[in-house]
């Protein structure tokens, strides 16, 4: 398996019902690294440069509104296949049908909410990362105990 980076946000609302701890423990339970994270307010350009794969679309100017409306956490997270293995973590995007234990399926019903995203290929967590953070905002770390999870 690739070590890979993988970028992902907790999305507005996290914060607000106290949801982070749990839903970073989950990350970090999995074995995978935090080596980067930022909480922020995004702004509409960059919510837009985020989606811009979705612009035009019915739901685009609601997500923008969502993602702009309180503060979020930015994260870069790294491990072996993580861009696979965060997106499996996460569930499918609309959580009324996301599986039980997944971090969507978990916390929510609406998709136009889902409480969190994970990049979608390797490409896309190159581009997100860039856009989220400078290169020596990244911390590289080992604590040694690789082998036990
Ligand atoms: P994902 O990669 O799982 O985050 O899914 P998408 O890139 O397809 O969607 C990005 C975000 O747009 C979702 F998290 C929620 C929102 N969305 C809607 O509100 N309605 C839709 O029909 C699809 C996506």
């Amino acid at each position: 398996m690739p070590l890979e980076r993988s970028f992902a946000m907790l999305k507005p609302g996290v914060l607000q019902r106290r949801l982070v701890g749990e839903i970073l423990s989950r990350i970090e339970r999995k074995g995978l690294d935090l080596v980067a994270v930022k909480l922020m307010m995004i702004d509409r350009p960059l919510a837009g440069r985020h989606y811009a794969e979705h612009e035009g679309k019915p739901f685009y100017l609601g997500l923008i509104d969502y993602m702009t409306s309180a503060p979020v956490i930015a994260l870069v997270i790294e491990g072996m296949d993580a861009v696979a293995v965060l997106r499996t973590l996460c569930g499918a995007t609309a959580p009324a049908h996301a599986a039980p234990g997944t971090i969507r399926g978990d916390f929510g019903l609406r998709i136009e909410q889902n409480v969190i995203h994970a990049s979608d290929s390797p490409a896309s967590a190159a581009r997100e990362i860039g856009l989220f953070f400078k290169d020596d905002e990244i911390l590289a770390w080992k604590d040694g105990n690789d082998e036990w999870i």
